[in-house]
Protein backbone atom coordinates (compact mmCIF):
# COMPACT_ATOMS: atom_id res chain seq x y z
CA UNK A 1 0.00 0.00 0.00
CA UNK A 2 3.14 2.05 0.73
CA UNK A 3 4.85 1.55 -2.61
CA UNK A 4 1.19 2.53 -4.42
CA UNK A 5 0.91 5.36 -2.13
CA UNK A 6 4.48 6.74 -3.09
CA UNK A 7 3.76 6.22 -6.56
CA UNK A 8 0.85 7.89 -6.54
CA UNK A 9 2.26 10.82 -5.37
CA UNK A 10 5.36 10.94 -7.64
CA UNK A 11 3.02 10.25 -10.51
CA UNK A 12 1.50 13.57 -8.75
CA UNK A 13 4.66 15.81 -8.62
CA UNK A 14 5.73 14.65 -11.92
CA UNK A 15 2.74 16.01 -13.39
CA UNK A 16 3.42 18.74 -11.76
CA UNK A 17 7.11 19.07 -12.81
CA UNK A 18 6.37 18.05 -16.49
CA UNK A 19 3.24 20.18 -17.21
CA UNK A 20 5.20 23.68 -17.18
CA UNK A 21 8.00 21.85 -19.20
CA UNK A 22 5.83 20.34 -21.51
CA UNK A 23 3.95 24.43 -22.32
CA UNK A 24 7.44 26.11 -23.08
CA UNK A 25 8.41 23.03 -25.29
CA UNK A 26 5.66 24.15 -27.93
CA UNK A 27 7.46 25.36 -30.62
CA UNK A 28 6.00 28.93 -32.09
CA UNK A 29 5.86 30.21 -35.13
CA UNK A 30 6.17 33.56 -35.41
CA UNK A 31 5.78 35.73 -38.74
CA UNK A 32 7.38 38.83 -40.00
CA UNK A 33 6.33 40.77 -42.78
CA UNK A 34 8.76 43.15 -43.50
CA UNK A 35 7.80 46.45 -45.84
CA UNK A 36 9.70 44.96 -48.72
CA UNK A 37 11.48 41.67 -49.44
CA UNK A 38 14.17 43.27 -51.02
CA UNK A 39 15.95 46.04 -49.13
CA UNK A 40 19.05 45.38 -47.27
CA UNK A 41 17.44 47.21 -43.65
CA UNK A 42 14.56 44.17 -43.48
CA UNK A 43 17.64 41.55 -44.89
CA UNK A 44 19.26 42.79 -41.70
CA UNK A 45 16.21 42.68 -39.68
CA UNK A 46 15.67 39.30 -40.34
CA UNK A 47 18.95 38.30 -39.44
CA UNK A 48 18.69 39.64 -36.22
CA UNK A 49 15.38 37.98 -35.96
CA UNK A 50 16.68 34.94 -37.10
CA UNK A 51 19.42 34.84 -34.56
CA UNK A 52 16.91 35.28 -31.60
CA UNK A 53 14.61 32.56 -33.14
CA UNK A 54 17.53 30.26 -32.88
CA UNK A 55 18.09 31.28 -29.73
CA UNK A 56 14.73 30.37 -28.18
CA UNK A 57 13.46 27.44 -30.45
CA UNK A 58 11.26 29.23 -32.37
CA UNK A 59 10.49 28.98 -36.06
CA UNK A 60 10.71 32.17 -37.93
CA UNK A 61 8.48 32.69 -41.01
CA UNK A 62 9.79 35.32 -43.15
CA UNK A 63 6.81 36.48 -46.06
CA UNK A 64 6.81 40.29 -47.44
CA UNK A 65 6.04 42.18 -50.87
CA UNK A 66 8.66 43.18 -53.37
CA UNK A 67 7.40 46.80 -53.04
CA UNK A 68 6.97 49.17 -49.99
CA UNK A 69 3.22 49.83 -50.64
CA UNK A 70 -0.32 48.71 -48.76
CA UNK A 71 -1.67 47.40 -51.44
CA UNK A 72 0.89 44.38 -52.39
CA UNK A 73 1.61 44.03 -48.20
CA UNK A 74 -2.18 44.03 -47.29
CA UNK A 75 -2.37 40.36 -49.29
CA UNK A 76 1.04 39.09 -47.60
CA UNK A 77 -0.67 39.95 -44.24
CA UNK A 78 -3.94 38.12 -44.81
CA UNK A 79 -1.96 34.86 -46.37
CA UNK A 80 -0.38 34.81 -43.31
CA UNK A 81 -2.98 35.74 -41.58
CA UNK A 82 -4.76 32.70 -42.81
CA UNK A 83 -1.99 30.32 -41.82
CA UNK A 84 -2.22 31.56 -37.90
CA UNK A 85 1.03 32.06 -36.87
CA UNK A 86 1.47 32.55 -32.89
CA UNK A 87 2.43 36.06 -33.06
CA UNK A 88 3.39 38.50 -35.84
CA UNK A 89 6.01 41.17 -36.43
CA UNK A 90 5.45 43.86 -39.00
CA UNK A 91 6.46 46.85 -40.82
CA UNK A 92 3.58 48.57 -41.45
CA UNK A 93 4.02 50.09 -44.76
CA UNK A 94 1.26 52.61 -43.89
CA UNK A 95 -0.08 54.58 -40.66
CA UNK A 96 -3.46 54.44 -41.40
CA UNK A 97 -4.01 51.39 -44.32
CA UNK A 98 -3.00 49.03 -41.93
CA UNK A 99 -4.88 49.50 -39.11
CA UNK A 100 -8.02 47.25 -40.28
CA UNK A 101 -5.92 44.84 -41.77
CA UNK A 102 -3.94 44.17 -38.51
CA UNK A 103 -7.27 44.61 -36.54
CA UNK A 104 -8.20 41.18 -38.48
CA UNK A 105 -5.31 39.40 -37.00
CA UNK A 106 -5.77 40.96 -33.34
CA UNK A 107 -9.12 39.76 -33.88
CA UNK A 108 -8.04 36.45 -34.97
CA UNK A 109 -5.89 36.15 -31.17
CA UNK A 110 -3.08 36.64 -32.79
CA UNK A 111 -0.63 38.99 -31.41
CA UNK A 112 0.77 41.86 -33.08
CA UNK A 113 3.66 43.47 -32.69
CA UNK A 114 4.65 46.50 -35.10
CA UNK A 115 8.99 46.74 -36.08
CA UNK A 116 10.27 50.05 -37.50
CA UNK A 117 7.04 51.51 -38.72
CA UNK A 118 3.76 51.96 -36.87
CA UNK A 119 -0.05 52.51 -37.10
CA UNK A 120 -1.97 54.88 -35.76
CA UNK A 121 0.11 57.02 -33.95
CA UNK A 122 2.70 54.67 -32.70
CA UNK A 123 1.62 54.89 -28.73
CA UNK A 124 0.00 51.61 -28.53
CA UNK A 125 -2.35 49.49 -25.68
CA UNK A 126 -3.71 52.99 -23.91
CA UNK A 127 -7.06 52.17 -24.27
CA UNK A 128 -7.88 55.07 -26.47
CA UNK A 129 -7.89 55.49 -30.52
CA UNK A 130 -8.63 52.35 -33.16
CA UNK A 131 -5.27 51.88 -33.54
CA UNK A 132 -3.68 50.99 -30.12
CA UNK A 133 -3.89 47.14 -30.06
CA UNK A 134 -0.34 45.96 -30.83
CA UNK A 135 1.31 45.26 -28.04
CA UNK A 136 4.75 47.01 -28.61
CA UNK A 137 6.24 49.16 -31.04
CA UNK A 138 10.50 48.47 -31.66
CA UNK A 139 12.10 50.93 -33.57
CA UNK A 140 14.75 53.71 -33.68
CA UNK A 141 13.51 57.33 -32.70
CA UNK A 142 12.91 59.03 -36.00
CA UNK A 143 12.16 62.16 -35.08
CA UNK A 144 15.29 62.20 -33.52
CA UNK A 145 17.01 60.33 -36.67
CA UNK A 146 15.68 63.21 -38.76
CA UNK A 147 17.26 66.08 -36.02
CA UNK A 148 20.47 64.40 -36.21
CA UNK A 149 20.70 64.56 -39.90
CA UNK A 150 19.65 67.91 -40.05
CA UNK A 151 22.25 69.07 -37.67
CA UNK A 152 24.61 66.98 -40.01
CA UNK A 153 24.26 68.75 -43.00
CA UNK A 154 23.71 72.45 -41.63
CA UNK A 155 27.40 71.64 -40.31
CA UNK A 156 28.79 70.29 -43.51
CA UNK A 157 26.99 73.57 -45.24
CA UNK A 158 28.40 75.85 -43.13
CA UNK A 159 24.89 76.52 -41.50
CA UNK A 160 23.62 78.20 -44.81
CA UNK A 161 21.94 77.85 -48.22
CA UNK A 162 19.47 75.34 -49.74
CA UNK A 163 18.46 72.19 -49.25
CA UNK A 164 15.67 69.55 -49.65
CA UNK A 165 14.86 66.66 -48.48
CA UNK A 166 14.15 63.75 -51.06
CA UNK A 167 12.10 61.26 -49.29
CA UNK A 168 9.20 58.28 -50.16
CA UNK A 169 5.72 59.23 -49.67
CA UNK A 170 3.61 60.46 -47.21
CA UNK A 171 2.03 58.18 -44.61
CA UNK A 172 5.25 56.05 -44.29
CA UNK A 173 5.29 56.62 -39.82
CA UNK A 174 9.61 56.40 -40.23
CA UNK A 175 10.17 58.47 -42.90
CA UNK A 176 7.04 60.76 -41.84
CA UNK A 177 9.14 61.70 -38.89
CA UNK A 178 12.48 61.67 -39.77
CA UNK A 179 11.46 65.18 -42.54
CA UNK A 180 9.38 66.20 -39.38
CA UNK A 181 12.91 65.68 -37.05
CA UNK A 182 15.00 67.68 -40.07
CA UNK A 183 12.34 70.31 -40.00
CA UNK A 184 12.22 70.93 -36.71
CA UNK A 185 15.98 71.30 -36.21
CA UNK A 186 16.37 73.29 -39.56
CA UNK A 187 13.92 75.69 -38.22
CA UNK A 188 17.10 76.76 -35.54
CA UNK A 189 19.02 77.50 -38.54
CA UNK A 190 18.01 80.79 -40.36
CA UNK A 191 20.35 80.71 -43.29
CA UNK A 192 19.29 77.53 -44.38
CA UNK A 193 16.37 77.13 -46.29
CA UNK A 194 14.29 73.79 -46.47
CA UNK A 195 12.98 73.45 -50.67
CA UNK A 196 9.45 71.66 -51.35
CA UNK A 197 9.83 68.02 -50.42
CA UNK A 198 10.73 65.60 -53.84
CA UNK A 199 8.57 61.95 -53.05
CA UNK A 200 10.63 59.02 -54.97
CA UNK A 201 8.22 56.70 -53.87
CA UNK A 202 10.77 54.77 -52.87
CA UNK A 203 12.23 54.59 -56.65
CA UNK A 204 16.24 55.50 -56.48
CA UNK A 205 16.28 56.28 -60.16
CA UNK A 206 13.22 58.88 -59.43
CA UNK A 207 15.21 60.33 -56.78
CA UNK A 208 18.17 60.74 -58.45
CA UNK A 209 15.92 62.74 -61.61
CA UNK A 210 14.47 64.66 -58.71
CA UNK A 211 17.96 65.49 -57.65
CA UNK A 212 19.25 66.78 -61.02
CA UNK A 213 15.46 68.88 -61.71
CA UNK A 214 15.89 70.08 -58.30
CA UNK A 215 19.07 71.56 -58.84
CA UNK A 216 18.48 72.92 -62.73
CA UNK A 217 15.70 75.06 -60.92
CA UNK A 218 18.09 75.64 -57.73
CA UNK A 219 21.64 75.81 -59.10
CA UNK A 220 22.53 77.46 -55.69
CA UNK A 221 21.56 74.06 -54.01
CA UNK A 222 24.28 73.23 -51.23
CA UNK A 223 22.40 70.03 -49.70
CA UNK A 224 20.64 66.83 -49.46
CA UNK A 225 18.94 64.78 -46.82
CA UNK A 226 18.22 61.14 -48.32
CA UNK A 227 16.08 59.93 -45.66
CA UNK A 228 15.53 56.45 -46.48
CA UNK A 229 17.95 54.21 -48.41
CA UNK A 230 16.21 54.31 -51.73
CA UNK A 231 15.92 58.19 -51.18
CA UNK A 232 19.52 58.56 -50.21
CA UNK A 233 21.11 56.48 -53.08
CA UNK A 234 19.24 58.28 -54.97
CA UNK A 235 19.71 61.30 -54.81
CA UNK A 236 23.80 60.82 -54.48
CA UNK A 237 23.59 59.38 -57.61
CA UNK A 238 21.88 62.60 -58.85
CA UNK A 239 24.55 64.71 -56.94
CA UNK A 240 27.04 62.79 -59.33
CA UNK A 241 24.82 62.45 -62.24
CA UNK A 242 24.56 66.65 -62.38
CA UNK A 243 28.87 66.34 -61.56
CA UNK A 244 27.95 68.27 -58.47
CA UNK A 245 29.73 65.58 -55.62
CA UNK A 246 31.20 67.44 -52.46
CA UNK A 247 29.90 70.97 -53.75
CA UNK A 248 26.11 69.60 -53.10
CA UNK A 249 26.21 67.56 -49.47
CA UNK A 250 24.39 64.43 -48.90
CA UNK A 251 23.36 63.21 -45.84
CA UNK A 252 21.95 59.47 -45.87
CA UNK A 253 19.52 57.41 -43.80
CA UNK A 254 20.28 54.26 -43.64
CA UNK A 255 23.80 52.46 -44.57
CA UNK A 256 23.66 49.63 -47.61
CA UNK A 257 27.60 48.73 -48.11
CA UNK A 258 27.45 50.97 -51.25
CA UNK A 259 27.43 53.58 -48.99
CA UNK A 260 31.37 53.21 -48.16
CA UNK A 261 32.43 53.82 -51.22
CA UNK A 262 30.23 57.13 -51.65
CA UNK A 263 31.57 58.51 -47.94
CA UNK A 264 34.67 57.43 -49.31
CA UNK A 265 34.81 59.47 -52.66
CA UNK A 266 32.98 61.84 -50.93
CA UNK A 267 30.00 62.03 -52.47
CA UNK A 268 27.85 60.87 -48.94
CA UNK A 269 29.19 63.01 -46.22
CA UNK A 270 27.33 60.84 -43.29
CA UNK A 271 25.50 58.18 -43.15
CA UNK A 272 22.90 57.98 -40.17
CA UNK A 273 22.85 53.45 -39.79
CA UNK A 274 19.91 52.06 -38.19
CA UNK A 275 20.56 48.95 -35.84
CA UNK A 276 17.55 46.65 -38.07
CA UNK A 277 19.28 43.57 -36.64
CA UNK A 278 18.60 44.81 -32.97
CA UNK A 279 15.05 45.26 -34.36
CA UNK A 280 14.36 41.81 -35.29
CA UNK A 281 16.06 39.97 -32.29
CA UNK A 282 14.04 42.11 -29.88
CA UNK A 283 11.25 41.49 -31.90
CA UNK A 284 11.01 37.72 -31.64
CA UNK A 285 12.46 37.96 -28.31
CA UNK A 286 9.13 40.37 -26.95
CA UNK A 287 6.68 37.68 -28.89
CA UNK A 288 8.15 34.78 -26.97
CA UNK A 289 8.22 36.75 -23.54
CA UNK A 290 4.27 37.49 -24.55
CA UNK A 291 3.20 33.80 -25.27
CA UNK A 292 5.25 32.75 -22.88
CA UNK A 293 2.86 34.62 -20.42
CA UNK A 294 5.51 37.73 -19.73
CA UNK A 295 4.98 41.23 -20.22
CA UNK A 296 6.73 43.11 -22.27
CA UNK A 297 7.44 46.75 -22.58
CA UNK A 298 4.79 49.04 -25.00
CA UNK A 299 8.23 50.46 -26.78
CA UNK A 300 11.72 49.54 -27.47
CA UNK A 301 13.79 52.07 -28.66
CA UNK A 302 16.86 51.20 -30.75
CA UNK A 303 20.17 53.18 -31.68
CA UNK A 304 21.89 54.13 -34.47
CA UNK A 305 25.62 54.62 -35.56
CA UNK A 306 26.72 57.33 -37.61
CA UNK A 307 29.24 57.12 -40.11
CA UNK A 308 31.89 59.26 -42.03
CA UNK A 309 35.14 59.54 -43.47
CA UNK A 310 36.73 59.53 -40.14
CA UNK A 311 35.11 56.63 -38.77
CA UNK A 312 34.00 54.11 -41.49
CA UNK A 313 37.09 51.88 -41.59
CA UNK A 314 36.38 51.42 -38.00
CA UNK A 315 35.23 47.80 -37.52
CA UNK A 316 33.16 48.56 -34.56
CA UNK A 317 31.38 50.93 -36.49
CA UNK A 318 31.10 49.09 -39.97
CA UNK A 319 29.89 46.28 -38.59
CA UNK A 320 26.73 48.56 -38.47
CA UNK A 321 26.69 48.41 -42.17
CA UNK A 322 23.27 46.20 -43.90
CA UNK A 323 23.28 42.79 -44.96
CA UNK A 324 22.25 42.05 -48.69
O1 LIG B 1 14.71 53.36 -43.69
C1 LIG B 1 14.26 52.03 -43.72
C2 LIG B 1 13.04 51.91 -42.86
O2 LIG B 1 13.32 52.39 -41.57
C3 LIG B 1 11.88 52.71 -43.46
O3 LIG B 1 10.73 52.51 -42.71
C4 LIG B 1 11.66 52.33 -44.90
O4 LIG B 1 12.85 52.43 -45.62
C5 LIG B 1 13.93 51.63 -45.14
O5 LIG B 1 13.57 50.30 -45.20
C6 LIG B 1 15.16 51.80 -46.03
O6 LIG B 1 14.89 51.54 -47.35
Amino acid sequence: KKIVAALAALAVSATVLIAPAQAQDKKYTIALIPGLTTDGFYITMRKGAQAAADALGVNLVFQGAPDFNPVTQVPVLDAVIAKKPDAILIAPTDKVQLVEPLRKANDAGIPVITVDTFIGSGVYQTGAGDADFPLSYIASDNVLGGEIAARALATSIGDKGKVYVSNVKPGISTTDQREEGFKKEMAKHPGITVLETQFNDDDANKAASQLQAVFARNPDLVGVFGANLFSALGAANGVKQAGQTGTVKVVAFDAPTSIVDNINTGLVDVAIAQHPAEIGYYGVVSAYAHLTGHSIPVTIGTGFTIMDKSNIADPNISKYLYSE
